[in-house]
């Protein structure tokens, strides 16, 4: 029979979801992982993984004893077997999903973003960001380390596009048959000293779980029983779908002259041609899935927000030339970390949703057909139009020319509608400006300490 482990180690929430099969259990159900090098072999995940087991023994600091007698501390989920990391028996977690078409941008998105958001969090809005464990977000590690800092600036480099099977995967042999699911990134978000809501740090602190599937993944009949690869979509706090551009032919014909983007160029090519999926259908298969995962009628708005990314900003800058590029952050009187300004946000959505309109109206609909709260944001992960390499045939970028912008904000937006407390936001025109004050954007709420207790237990 399992003993309750000691108090203080997994007593915080009293119910986890796991980030690999979504799979929801109580801390006292969770397996742990054997540490003796004898103990190898586990019935769901092959003979090259230690044995999971439910503990009888317990040490004096609150770790399992395996049954060769070594202390243990790592944990694992009860249904897949699939580690799961402390933080996340201890800080709620928040799930998002990065949907879109085959190379429409989502591996730079993902990896420029990550990148910026540990350069800016800490100084700019008094918040760390920390992997959730040593290991699970080793691929996006790589994708910074490529594109930020390559010993070799000059040298064109590409992040190799993401496969729907391989290493980003593990397999779970569940019954009589096999299952794929995909590895998630996960990091946790914690105010540091100086945040004006430090004191409230156990309250809203969360752990972001995010996955980065394959654009073929989205495609209609992908998601299957054995290969269950986007069910993250039907938890998913906020859906981050990204619409390319550069994929649209009308957007492309709108960009004559007025892009160098290679990708920006005529598809003449039938291959080029063929290979283009137009992406209101990955849109509405998504839709599909959250409404069949979810419980959703046809007919039922979807409660959570969507924000539509748009990518690849600097190849069609030129067509909206009055938006500005500048950050979108401000200071206010005798507070130590930035604002969200909503006004720009607003404007921005409300220009971007206008151009999405008169070019692919089909999109548009869609989107608005499903979310109730609907963003567009513009992002540009790069910066500048990759090259071709004429090494390897296709688009690389020098690391050098990397200059990101507003490929944090979608991140950032979503944190103040999903996790109140952590991402001060205002609207900055009817801004009453306060010392030492967060205000939550929904229908101007200020975010107060009884709000943080509020959602202490990671309720939306
Ligand atoms: N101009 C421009 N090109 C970009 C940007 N981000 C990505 N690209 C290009 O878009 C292509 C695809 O990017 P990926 O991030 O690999 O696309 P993906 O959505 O992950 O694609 P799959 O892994 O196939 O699903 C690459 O050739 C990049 O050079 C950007 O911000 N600007
Ligand atoms: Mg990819
Ligand atoms: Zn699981």
């Amino acid at each position: 029979m399992p003993l309750t482990p000691p108090p203080d180690r997994l007593t915080i929430l009293t119910e986890s979801t796991c980030p690999h099969c979504w799979h929801r259990f109580a801390p006292e159900d969770s397996l742990w992982i054997s540490e003796h090098p004898d103990l190898m072999g586990d019935p769901k995940l092959g003979d090259m993984q230690a044995r999971r087991f439910l503990p009888s023994r317990f040490s004096p600091e609150g770790d399992a004893i395996d049954s060769e007698g070594y202390r243990t501390t790592r944990l694992a989920c009860p249904n897949c077997h699939l580690e799961v990391p402390r933080p996340l028996f201890q800080i709620p977690a928040l799930f998002y999903s990065i949907l879109g078409a085959p190379a429409c941008g989502k591996s730079y998105f993902l990896a420029s973003m990550t990148w910026q958001l540990r350069q800016m969090l800490p100084s700019r809005f008094s918040l760390a960001l920390n992997d959730a464990d040593a290991s699970v977000n080793a691929r996006l590690h790589e994708y910074e380390e490529q594109q930020f800092l390559n010993s070799d600036p000059d040298q064109l480099v590409a992040i190799a596009k993401t496969e729907t099977q391989g290493d980003l995967y593990d397999q779970v042999r569940m019954g009589d048959h096999s299952i794929t699911l995909p590895r998630p990134f996960m990091f946790t978000v914690q105010p540091t000293e100086r945040h004006p809501n430090h004191h409230l740090s156990k309250a809203i602190s969360r752990v972001i779980c995010l996955y980065d599937n394959a654009g073929e993944s989205f495609l209609p009949g992908a998601d299957s029983v054995s290969s269950p690869v986007t069910r993250h979509l039907a938890l998913s706090e906020c859906l981050f779908f990204c619409f390319d551009p550069t994929q649209d032919p009308r957007f492309r014909r709108a960009c004559q002259g007025k892009s160098d983007d290679p990708q920006m160029k005529n598809r003449a090519n039938r291959l080029d041609r063929e290979a283009s999926i137009r992406q209101d259908t990955i849109l509405l298969e998504a839709i599909q899935r959250v409404r069949r995962h979810a419980g959703l009628r046809e007919d039922q708005p979807h409660q959570r927000p969507m924000i539509i990314v748009v990518t690849k900003w600097d190849s069609w800058r030129n067509l909206l030339p009055d938006v500005a590029q500048t950050d979108p952050y401000f200071d206010l009187k005798h507070q130590p970390s930035r604002t969200l300004d909503l006004d720009r946000i607003r404007e921005t959505s409300a220009k971007v949703e206008e151009l999405l309109h008169s070019l692919c109206p089909e999109v548009v609909a869609a989107a608005q057909g499903f979310a109730s709260d609907l963003t567009f944001i513009p992002v540009s992960a790069t910066g500048v139009s990759p090259e071709l390499d004429p090494r390897t045939g296709s688009l690389g970028i020098r690391p050098r020319d990397m200059r990101p912008f507003w490929v944090e904000v979608p991140m950032l937006y979503a944190l103040t509608l999903s996790a109140r407390g952590l991402v001060g936001a205002q609207y900055r025109k009817s801004a009453n400006r306060q010392p030492g004050e967060i205000r939550h954007h929904k229908h101007e709420k200020k975010t107060t300490i009884a709000d943080g207790r509020a959602n202490a237990n990671g309720d939306p």
